[in-house]
């Protein structure tokens, strides 16, 4: 997934696309934990920052990009581009760019299935900035009434664009918000790719036995910001990462970014011996190179 966004950054940087993409370098390992976590009839329903869950629910690179070229071989038929990316075979059936706006819909999906009986769950993404819209806290009471199988996962980078939420509101305690709706929490960070795996098959399974919904937040870091020192001025002013092309990242200095907890890919690193990386990644470019031939 990783390789595949760089391999997406490089051709941004080339204006390859007329769609807008926000990348998700930093997001990997709750993408990962909710992909393997989903059943064949489970639904996931997502916002414009997708492009990690679209790669780990299809990871053919070829359709992504095709999509994002408006092309008809693409994984929506070159229909909604990057913003409203679906790709209803994995279960991906709704994306929309205005923000909190697949959460009710998503409470839509999930009270379908509950009327179908059987034991889907539906999963609805979401970040930080979406808490400011009224509609996060409408399908929590509306789920939490009806005993909705719903999971509600809140990616949160303290970002909203160029505004970090201590700039912007205040603080919003997931938890007590939460407890006040009588649902359960978790909280995930650090880029633990096994507890984040074993996390959310908990949930799922616990949403899909208790017909309950669940509430998820998983604090994270879109990696690829950055600082510049402006003419005349000695003080370097951070520029933080929201959409487009990563001019300062390069695919060729490798797939690990940051060698913090930031980085879930160099957590996963440390998992493995650095010879087991190598080959890993030369074996994964080689696979996806030829995809785009
Ligand atoms: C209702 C609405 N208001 C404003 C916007 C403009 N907008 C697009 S992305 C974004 C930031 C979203 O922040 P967050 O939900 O935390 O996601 P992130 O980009 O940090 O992953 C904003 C304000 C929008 N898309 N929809
Ligand atoms: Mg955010």
């Amino acid at each position: 997934m990783r390789i595949s966004m760089l391999m997406i950054n490089e051709l941004i940087k080339k204006k390859a696309f007329s769609v807008p993409i926000h990348l998700a370098l930093g997001h990997e390992a709750i993408a990962v934990a909710v992909a393997a976590a989903m059943r064949p009839s489970d639904r996931l329903l997502l916002t414009h920052r997708n492009i990690h869950y679209n790669l780990a629910c299809n990871p053919s690179l070829r359709r992504e990009i095709d999509e994002y070229l408006l092309r008809e071989s693409g994984l929506a038929g070159g229909q909604n581009g990057a913003m409203n990316l679906t790709n209803p075979d994995a279960g991906v059936i709704y994306t929309s760019s205005i923000l909190a706006n697949c959460l009710p819909v998503a409470t839509g999906v999930a009270m379908g299935q509950w009327v179908s009986g059987g034991d889907a769950v539906t999963i609805a993404l979401t970040g930080d900035g979406a808490l400011e819209e009224g509609a996060f806290y409408e399908t929590l009471m509306i789920a939490n009434s009806l005993n909705l199988p719903l999971v509600v996962v809140i990616e949160n980078n303290e970002w909203s664009m160029h505004t970090r939420i201590d700039e912007r509101r205040c603080a919003i305690d997931l938890e007590s918000i939460a407890a006040a709706f009588g649902m359960k929490f978790y909280r995930l960070a650090g880029n633990d790719l096994n507890l984040y795996c074993d996390t959310l098959r908990n949930v799922r399974n616990e949403t899909s036995a208790a017909r309950k919904p669940c509430m998820v937040e998983v604090s994270l870091s879109t990696l690829g910001d950055y600082t510049v020192v402006e003419e005349g001025s000695s003080q370097g002013r951070y520029i933080n990462y929201h959409t487009g092309a990563l001019t300062h990242v390069s695919l060729a200095n490798g797939p690990i970014i940051d060698e913090s907890e930031r980085d879930p890919v160099h957590m996963l690193a440390k998992l493995v011996p650095k010879a087991d990386i190598t080959r890993w990644v030369h074996e994964i470019s080689a696979e996806l190179e030829s995809q785009l031939q």
